[in-house]
């Protein structure tokens, strides 16, 4: 399947955004929960969205080209750092929640949620939000490379409870999901909940 990733631009305010018909998927979760390497794996190369160890990495708005204009991929900043001062928690208030509520090309909230934590409830929170908004939403269980065979059913049917809808298993370390995540974007972004 054809995938080809490439970076376009990175945006600190709304009015930075492009203006014309494609597609977004946003990329969003906690900080730390693999958002920018979820990004490198489906674009097959490592070093294309910068991924850190140090949570709160991510500041801005990374826009990525899927497919030459078929699809733009949004790598968001994270949430729910604890160590963020508020003004940073405000900026990021200010930057994400116009650009979920108001953007015309948002087609899709991929969520991202740590398959080794039990749901937290400021995803579930947001998850809330993104249904309230009627914006479609796909539920994807990361670094699920970390959970031994028997653990993994475990924490999805967990999510699955929590959610509503059964995540996706992924990993950036094995792609294991990354095809199925693939296909899920290029064929008309679709949420796996009900919105
Ligand atoms: N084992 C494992 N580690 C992962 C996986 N995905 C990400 N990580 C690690 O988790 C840490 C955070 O990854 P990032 O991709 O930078 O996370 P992020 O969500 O973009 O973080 P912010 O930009 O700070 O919000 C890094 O040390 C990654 O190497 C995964 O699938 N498996
Ligand atoms: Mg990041």
């Amino acid at each position: 399947m054809r995938f080809d990733v490439a970076f376009l631009k990175s945006c600190s305010a709304i009015s930075d955004l492009p203006l014309d018909a494609i597609p977004e998927a946003a990329i969003l979760g906690r900080s730390n929960v693999g958002k920018s390497s979820l990004l490198n794996s489906l674009a097959g190369e490592k070093g294309l969205a910068k991924t850190s160890r140090t949570p709160g990495r991510t500041r801005l708005l990374n826009l990525f080209d899927v497919n030459s204009g078929k699809l733009r991929l949004v790598d968001c900043p994270g949430y729910g750092y604890a160590k963020v001062s508020r003004v940073e928690r405000e900026k990021w208030g200010a930057l994400i929640e116009p650009y979920l509520a108001e953007r015309p090309n948002l087609a899709l909230a991929v969520l991202l949620i740590d398959s080794m934590l039990d749901p937290q409830p400021l995803d579930l929170d947001l998850h809330d939000w993104l249904r309230g908004h009627q914006i479609p939403s796909l539920v994807v269980a990361t670094k699920c490379d970390r959970l031994s065979g028997n653990q993994l059913p475990t924490a999805l049917r967990r999510l699955t409870q929590s959610f509503g809808a059964q995540p996706l298993a992924f990993s950036s370390v094995t792609n294991a999901g990354r095809d199925q995540l693939r296909q899920s974007l290029l064929v008309k972004p679709q949420g796996n909940g009900v919105v």
